[in-house]
């Protein structure tokens, strides 16, 4: 089995909130590590991860323990940085064992081709602000910069305090199927281009999302803030959003 998931957005909310979900993303993973031939983490794991040199966040010890405990035991696990956590660097693959993959990534699993992608930073051609901040938040340059000037208790408390202000703009109310269209956009086009692609699976908009037609099939994994729908694999090539 495959599994899938994204938008835990560990650290959000208020302490006990945060527990909470950190508790039962760990449970899931024990679950799905049961019977996974490979776990996909598909962005925004952490509401905010910066990273510096010889500095990580605090927090997240459950978390970053059951990472390393799983791929120690053979499980493999591939993280897909979000929009907020693109500032990983290799701690999380030197320490937790799991492979950061900083793009969207085509894959061939269980007979399948699947196009897996955390769905931020995807059809901004006609949105030149939206795409020029993308391009400085991910410069490595400016990262680096950001990281020798910026005291890490100062970067964090900016990022946590800007994770909030994003993560509402993709609160439950504010999202429809329709705030999905320049994703399914996006995916009419790739399947265009690549027509074998079997699957498309998104991360990033908090809204679970089974989208079937004859010839496309694109899913929409959930956040966490309450039900979870994940997606699983089988190795027969059947996928399907699950809940947890
Ligand atoms: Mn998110």
């Amino acid at each position: 089995m495959y599994y899938f998931t994204s938008d835990v957005h560990l650290g959000a909310g208020d302490e006990a909130f945060a527990r909470r979900t950190e508790q039962r993303f760990v449970k899931w993973l024990d679950k799905v590590a049961e019977d996974a031939d490979a776990i996909f983490l598909v962005g925004d794991i952490f509401d905010f991860w910066f990273e510096y040199g010889k500095v990580i966040p605090k927090g997240f010890a459950r978390t970053l323990g059951k990472l390393a405990e799983l791929t120690d035991r053979g499980v493999k696990i591939y993280f897909f940085i979000g929009n907020h956590d693109m500032w990983s660097r290799d701690y999380l693959e030197r320490e937790c064992g799991v492979k950061i993959l900083y793009k969207p990534q085509r894959m061939t699993l269980a007979g399948k081709e699947l196009f897996i992608a955390h769905g931020d930073n995807m059809n901004v051609g006609n949105k030149p602000m939206l795409k020029l901040m993308n391009t400085g938040f991910r410069s490595r340059t400016l990262r680096l910069l950001f990281s020798w000037l910026v005291h890490p208790d100062l970067a964090l408390r900016f990022g946590q305090w800007w994770s909030g202000k994003s993560r509402k703009s993709h609160a439950k109310d504010r999202i429809t199927p329709k705030s999905l269209d320049f994703l399914l956009d996006y995916a009419r086009d790739y399947k265009k281009e690549h027509p074998s692609t079997d699957y498309i699976i998104f991360g990033h908009m908090h809204y679970p999302y089974d989208y079937s037609t004859k010839d496309l099939r694109v899913t929409f994994l959930s956040n966490w803030d309450d039900e979870v729908q994940y997606a699983a694999l089988d190795r027969e090539g059947n996928l399907s959003l699950k809940t947890f």
